[in-house]
């Protein structure tokens, strides 16, 4: 079959981890130590664009944000599209891909971008490529982009599960993302305080390795991880956004911990995120459900109910950060899943297979 012309576009928004996946047991199939529960945002996206070229694989031209992409982002994208290559049984995998993507967050600074990166570009390039997957092989292939990138494939509250343990050809299969059965009435928001755009020193991906490696507190977090995934699910079903909100500060601070104590530490934790943790307290000692997580940066993301949005925002507004000045907020709410867009036919069942599947 010859190229699509025109290509196929996917939308993809970032997710934030509720329960957070901090570890990896296979880094090359990317197994994650523990399952773990996501929100996806409506705020940040991804769009990419992959269209076939005359041209043999090795040419592959990847353009992020208007620039050619280089260095070690280039490299996993790279290695992604081989991938997804490998898996296509068509003449086409021999093909190369022209990837155009364009990020609607700030890359790098600890706001998941990879996460609705590789998502979008999973739904993209194996659509491309005549690959005819499913939501739940959608995310397994993202997953071995970006683990976070597995959970973007769904809309709203997501889990991640760890998978079949035994080995890793059980695990590759049974390691994916779905959708969590959620209360009607669970009505969340997120504000984010954005405290530090710039990238991150250290990337998460070597991070979470050092971690694995030489925190000795790594196998407590493991223990602890998979229970408190389960009670998130439970919360979420149950509509019970205190209970959720406690383990999802919960799940972040021992997150921090467990990296805190890696040799060297591993630390995100800047002064200004303190004091963005003390003023989450405050609201919370005020009477207001607010509920602190941060990632692999110094920003953190307040989870609270839809109508404290604008009272959350405030309160973050109004702090004094260490250097002097306010943190940036950001606003979010509950986010779709993966959107595939093809400007030319594909075979029967490609995207419609995927909005079968889409959660209301
Ligand atoms: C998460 N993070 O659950 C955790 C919490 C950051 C902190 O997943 O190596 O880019 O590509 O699988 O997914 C960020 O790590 O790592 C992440 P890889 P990823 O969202």
């Amino acid at each position: 079959m010859s190229a699509e012309p025109g290509g196929v576009t996917a939308v993809a928004h970032a997710n934030i981890a509720l329960v957070k996946y901090w570890g990896k047991r296979d880094s090359t199939l990317i197994l994650p130590a523990t399952s773990s529960v996501s929100l996806t945002l409506d705020a940040f996206r991804t769009t990419t664009h992959v269209e076939l070229l005359d041209a043999p694989a090795g040419r592959d031209e990847v353009v992020l944000d208007g620039e050619p992409l280089a260095g070690a982002a280039l490299t996993k994208v790279l290695a992604f599209l081989h991938l997804v290559r490998s898996q296509a049984s068509r003449t086409a995998t021999a093909q190369a891909a022209r990837v155009t993507s364009t990020n609607e967050v700030p890359t790098g600074a600890g706001l998941a971008s990879s996460a609705s990166a590789f998502a979008a570009l999973a739904g993209a390039a194996a659509t491309a490529y005549g690959l005819e997957l499913g939501r739940r092989d959608l995310s397994r292939l993202a997953r071995r982009g970006s683990g976070s990138a597995s959970r973007s494939v769904y809309g709203g509250f997501v889990v991640w599960h760890a998978g079949d343990l035994a080995d890793p050809a059980a695990g590759d299969l049974t390691s994916y993302a779905e959708p969590l059965p959620t209360a009607p009435e669970l009505d969340v928001a997120m504000a984010v305080a954005v405290l530090d755009a710039g990238p991150k020193k250290i990337g998460s991906r070597e991070a979470m390795a050092a971690t694995v490696a030489t925190s000795p507190y790594f196998p407590a977090w493991t223990e602890h991880t998979e229970a408190d995934a389960a009670e998130a699910a439970d919360a979420i079903a149950a509509g019970d956004l205190p209970r959720l909100g406690e383990i999802a500060e919960a799940s972040a601070m021992r997150m921090h911990a467990t990296m805190l104590a890696a040799r060297p530490a591993v630390r995100y934790l800047a002064a200004s995120s303190l004091a963005v943790l003390d003023a989450v307290a405050d609201l919370r000692a005020a009477g207001v459900g607010a509920w602190a997580t941060m990632d692999a940066g110094p920003n953190v993301k307040v989870l609270c109910e839809g109508a404290d949005l604008d009272v959350v925002a405030a309160g973050l507004r109004g702090i004094v950060l260490p250097g002097g000045g306010a943190p940036h907020v950001l606003l979010a709410r509950p986010g779709p899943g993966l959107r595939i867009e093809a400007s030319a036919a594909l075979p029967a069942g490609v995207l419609a297979s995927g909005a079968a599947e889409e959660p209301a």
